[in-house]
């Protein structure tokens, strides 16, 4: 009998343990805008289609996403709102959206996703990522450190197209336009088709911090594409069913890097 219960006992704390164990794991969550191209030299790839998800994207585990508040485009220093563009889509198997645009300009076009706060029970506080991309067009790509604005946002101080894996990268936290020192900058692998595989949880979100003036190194170890998410408090509280609860501002770039190609040499 006592025996039996110790068995049991041991059964219960596994049990609980492995409960907890998942629900560490599935913390980094990350906003995702993810082009269908990072760069256009040509018109075949001008017409971009652009995924919006709120996921973990190493694990590809979805969360379902509200409609967002605002998609942006920033193009020469002049903001576009494409919002209304946006259509429901399935993402690893959640509520997403999708927009489409088509690039007919040279140059740098920053897109930018203001989501709708979103509660984390496991967390107990909303989240609020506010995610960016860029794409370089026709040959031009001035302007690709410019902030396009948002409350919180990474500036890339590596210039953030044409990279390859292997590379190092690095960016500039601002948070209210000022630089974030000591910050948290969560990294994933956007492992769209399962090719990756952790070792164990503590492999599936890479961690840097920005130094005394709010710049975070990272060197990139495959290619694919590469999210950051600088996290920070924000000071407000946002009601949920009643009680206020503390807000989780994330400043997100996801940017692409190559695999070097082979050539044949001739
Ligand atoms: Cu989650």
């Amino acid at each position: 009998m006592p025996e039996k219960t110790f068995v049991a006992q041991k059964f219960f704390w596994a049990a609980l343990a492995f409960v907890l164990c998942c629900a560490t794991q599935a913390e980094a969550h990350f906003g995702m805008v993810i082009p269908s191209s990072s760069t256009v030299s040509d018109k075949k790839d001008a017409a971009l289609v652009l995924d919006i998800a709120f996921a973990h994207p190493m694990e590809r585990e979805g969360m379902d996403m509200a409609r967002p508040k605002a998609f942006t485009l920033t193009h020469d220093g002049k903001k576009e709102d494409l919002t209304t563009r946006l259509t429901p889509a399935d993402i690893m198997k959640h509520k997403a959206w999708q927009a489409r645009y088509t690039i007919s300009r040279p140059g740098v076009h920053q897109f930018a996703v203001t989501p709708e706060p979103y509660f984390e029970p496991a967390e107990d506080t909303y989240i609020i990522h506010y995610t960016k991309t860029v794409v370089a067009a026709f040959g031009e790509e001035d302007g690709w450190s410019e902030p396009v604005g948002l409350p919180a946002e990474i500036v890339p101080l590596t210039r953030p197209f044409g990279n390859y894996a292997g590379n190092v990268f690095r960016g500039l936290v601002l948070v209210n336009g000022k630089p974030a020192a000591n910050t948290d900058v969560e990294v994933e692998y956007y492992n769209a088709r399962g090719r990756r595989a952790a070792p164990n949880p503590y492999f599936v979100t890479q961690v840097v911090k920005t130094d005394a003036n709010g710049v975070f190194v990272y060197g990139i170890p495959w290619d694919g594409w590469w999210g950051f998410a600088a996290l920070s408090e924000s000071g407000e509280k946002l009601d949920y069913r009643g009680s206020p609860k503390p807000v989780e501002i994330g400043a997100v770039l996801w940017t692409e890097f190559a695999a070097p190609r082979i050539s044949s040499g001739k």
